[in-house]
């Protein structure tokens, strides 16, 4: 009788795990509830949150997360570019990481989902393991990047390609990047020592908002990333002659501010002007002196070009510089492009992650679509080290980068279900 007792004990262990398994959700609430609290970091008086890359918003906010890994029994760390990294020991005999997350750094007057869904996704699904007792034969790493906003700088440090020519480079918070990798408890002296080899991780898969309006308008429910935009950055200075308003004849001017006015146009119509999916943008603008009465003798504009390809990049780039030198030769203003160390390649995401994702999303009954990524994201350079893979969820109105950002609680629990299921079977199929 105990043989046959100890046959339906087993089979019955089994049997529920196979069932747990299977129903293995996240909790939407526990997630939506995440995203809230995370959104406290940076709170201002009209509700909004601020939580630039370096800031003690940011610091703060990393250290809570910290705090989140440690309840969850992880082993953490800051690494040397200033990545916070949760790891979740395997059971099996492999050291490759399955690696997943975002970041939680944010754009000035940014939105509360803009890489804090992956973020919070990635705590959830190792809550739901944690509490189901689930162990993966990997090791599992979380992964909350630092300054993602300003060009991905904790991935391009991951990756191997962050140099000391970005250092100089600063953000809304006025601290450069060096100087904004010490806050966070990194080391710029051994940067090169957070760079990741291809190969040392077995996975590294990413949840994020769409940022933009296509899964909505086609009622889809999660995205499947092909590829990732490249983008490059210039700062613009336009040095012309500051003068009196008044007494300056209109044609005896050299008006920088109108030169990067017909710049910023320009930029546009080139833009416009070829066939494709590329974007151009000046995004930001300062003119000296900066008075009503003074004709501005000094302008610095940013800009920005994207495009699934670099050659297109390049193309975009050439042609704004031809309109620029016109609008030299007609205004005798002097225009300067400086191309800053922010370059994020395109990137194509791993087609036998992109199988698993699918077949994820298919178990789970959602709708789905594959598509590109016109956002930059760290994945893009977990991409040069690990097969890598992008999960979208839809962005309420395509709106993004803005305090309208929104995804729904139900879209969010979608991905997350999605990141979860992948990562399970990706720990199966992978040694
Ligand atoms: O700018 C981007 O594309 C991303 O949201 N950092
Ligand atoms: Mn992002
Ligand atoms: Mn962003």
């Amino acid at each position: 009788m105990n043989h046959f007792k100890k046959h339906i004990l087993t089979f019955s262990l089994i049997l529920t795990s196979f069932v747990l398994k299977a129903q293995l959700t996240v909790n939407k609430d526990r997630l939506e509830k995440r995203i809230m609290d995370l959104a406290q970091f940076g709170i201002q008086e009209n509700g909004e949150t601020e939580r630039v890359a370096f800031s003690d918003a940011d610091i703060a906010a990393r250290q809570w997360v910290i705090s989140q890994l440690n309840e969850m029994g992880l082993d953490t760390q800051i690494d040397v570019a200033g990545n916070v990294i949760g790891i979740r020991k395997g059971s099996g005999k492999t050291k490759k990481n399955i690696s997943f997350g975002s970041h939680i750094d944010r754009v000035p007057n940014g939105g509360n989902y803009d890489g804090c869904v992956g973020s919070m996704a990635a705590l959830e699904v190792l809550k739901v393991l944690t509490e189901q007792k689930i162990k993966t034969k990997h090791p599992l790493e979380v992964i909350i990047f630092s300054n993602e906003e300003g060009a991905v700088m904790g991935s391009r440090a991951m990756a191997g390609h962050l140099s000391k020519t970005a250092f100089p480079i600063k953000n809304a918070t006025g601290y450069t990047v060096a100087e904004g990798i010490m806050r966070l408890g990194g080391d710029t002296t051994k940067i090169a020592e957070v760079a990741r080899k291809k190969g040392d991780i077995a996975a590294f898969l990413e949840l994020h908002i769409e940022q933009g309006g296509t899964l909505e308008k086609e009622k889809l429910e999660i995205g499947i990333v092909e590829g990732i935009v490249g983008l490059k950055w210039w700062d613009v200075e336009f040095n012309g002659f500051a003068n009196h308003a008044g007494t300056t004849p209109m044609n005896a001017r050299k008006d920088a501010l109108l030169a990067a006015s017909q710049f910023i146009i320009a930029v546009n119509e080139v833009a416009n002007s070829f066939d494709g999916a590329q974007v151009a943008t000046v995004g930001r603008i300062s003119a000296e002196p900066g008075a009503p009465n003074v004709i501005p003798g000094k302008v610095t504009t940013s800009l920005e070009i994207r495009d699934l390809s670099s050659e297109v990049i390049e193309k975009v780039y050439q042609e704004i510089e031809k309109r620029a030198l016109e609008i030299n030769k007609a205004s005798s203003v002097e225009i300067k492009f400086f191309p800053l160390d922010t370059t994020a390649d395109p990137a194509i995401m791993d087609a036998s992650i992109q199988n698993e994702i699918e077949k994820s999303i298919n178990s789970l009954g959602l709708s789905y679509k594959s598509m590109p990524s016109g956002a930059g994201h760290d994945a893009q350079d977990m991409a040069l080290i690990a097969p890598t893979g992008m999960i979208f969820v839809p962005s309420k109105g395509g709106i993004s980068h803005s305090p309208n950002e929104f995804t729904s609680a139900s879209d969010m629990a979608n991905g997350a279900n999605v990141l979860l299921k992948t990562i399970l079977a990706l720990d199966k199929k992978l040694d």
